[in-house]
């Protein structure tokens, strides 16, 4: 039975991955990190799973990562922890600094103490193209971070490419694009429009207070995504891949599709632009070209914008639903 190592595996992709690799039949491991209540919610339906195991430890606590790893002695590490949330890195760039770049170092020099022969897998964004140098983006795109957490992104890239020269170590980056699913946090611009918009079309909240509505991204499903990061750990040779849909909407098109999802006629009426929704920068047209994954690697993303929007609302929709009939 194949092990893996997943840090952040309580947070959105994590809970995804774990899932999928315990349909695979292997025994997952994940680092949670002490909080002072418990932040399972997005691996409740897993966590009694005979083939999950947590283990305590933080990406700030370079002992922590290698006590664990020399525990575990894993065939597959998967770094998905991060300050990954953007708006914060300018609010704390120190810590997204330390997290979300130093903290690759602190995972990488622990496989390669404890368990240099395991693959590695560290989860790069699209936040390092930036102020695009082409459109769409490629892995030969130069990176051009326009916040702290697109520059401790690019850090945390180069760092592993550096290993895996360095040392011969597996280590493999993956630049995904934005996914999203009913288990995004609530702060992302998706979720805080699905969620909003179910409790408008329930009658429980009136407005949605928004930012940049002309903003775009290349949206995907992050259940789609977390199969991408597994099959660049599967390949003969180590090498880094785009993850992307190839499409892209802007904000205001979200809005309006989860509007019709739940049935509001007019979404002009339930938007209100609020400053403090702004970035200090703005990222250009990000879009991706994903053509070496679906070659390489046989993936291609199957949950189109429409789907992803209609499974965001409606279950934001059911689980509004249900904490009503709680009360
Ligand atoms: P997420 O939902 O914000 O989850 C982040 C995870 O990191 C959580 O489990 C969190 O733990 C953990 N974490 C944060 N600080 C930590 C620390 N100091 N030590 C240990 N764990 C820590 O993020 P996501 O959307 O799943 O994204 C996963 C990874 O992919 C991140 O590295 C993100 O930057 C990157 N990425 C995401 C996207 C996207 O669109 N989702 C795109 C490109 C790249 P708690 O639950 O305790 O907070
Ligand atoms: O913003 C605009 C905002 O916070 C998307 C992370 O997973 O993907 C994510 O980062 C866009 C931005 O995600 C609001 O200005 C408008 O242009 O949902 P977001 P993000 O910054 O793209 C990348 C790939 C990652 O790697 C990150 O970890 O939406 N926007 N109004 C708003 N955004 C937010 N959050 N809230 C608003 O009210």
């Amino acid at each position: 039975m194949k092990k893996a190592f997943i840090t952040g595996i309580t947070g959105q992709d994590g809970s995804y991955l774990a899932e999928f690799l315990l349909e695979k039949g292997y025994e997952v491991y994940g680092l949670t990190r002490r909080t002072s209540t418990q932040n399972f919610a997005r691996i409740e339906s897993i966590i009694e799973h005979p083939n999950l195991h947590l283990l305590s430890g933080d990406l700030m606590d370079q002992h922590s990562i290698t006590q664990a790893l020399r525990d575990v002695m894993p065939d597959e590490v998967y770094n998905l922890a991060a300050q990954s949330f953007v708006k914060t890195s300018w609010d704390q760039p120190v810590l997204t600094g330390e997290v979300t770049a130093i903290g690759v170092t602190r995972v990488l020099e622990a496989v390669r103490l404890a368990c240099p022969n395991a693959k590695v897998y560290q989860a790069s964004s699209s936040e390092m193209f930036g102020r695009v140098r082409e459109v769409p983006q490629s892995e030969n795109t130069p990176f051009y971070p326009r916040s702290p957490y697109g520059v401790a992104k690019v850090y945390g890239h180069w760092i592993t490419v550096n290993y895996r020269e360095s040392y011969d170590i597996f280590a493999v980056s993956g630049i995904l694009f934005n996914h999203e699913s009913p288990r995004r946090g609530l702060e992302f611009v998706t979720r805080k429009i699905s969620h909003a918009v179910a409790r408008i079309s329930l009658g429980l909240q009136d407005k949605v207070y928004l930012g940049n509505l002309d903003a775009k991204r290349d949206w995907g499903f992050a259940g789609d995504y977390v199969e991408a990061m597994w099959l660049m750990l599967q390949q003969d040779q180590p090498d880094d891949y785009v993850i992307s849909t190839g499409e892209t909407h802007s904000v205001r098109e979200f809005l309006q599709k989860a509007c019709e999802a739940a049935g509001i006629a007019d979404w002009q009426s339930i938007v209100e632009i609020d400053e403090r929704f702004m970035r200090p920068a703005e990222v250009d047209l990000l879009i991706g070209d994903s053509t070496k994954a679906q070659e390489k690697l046989g993936w291609k993303p199957r949950t189109s914008f429409d789907e992803l929007v209609r499974k965001m609302v409606e279950a934001d929709i059911e689980a509004e639903r249900a904490n009503a009939d709680r009360k």
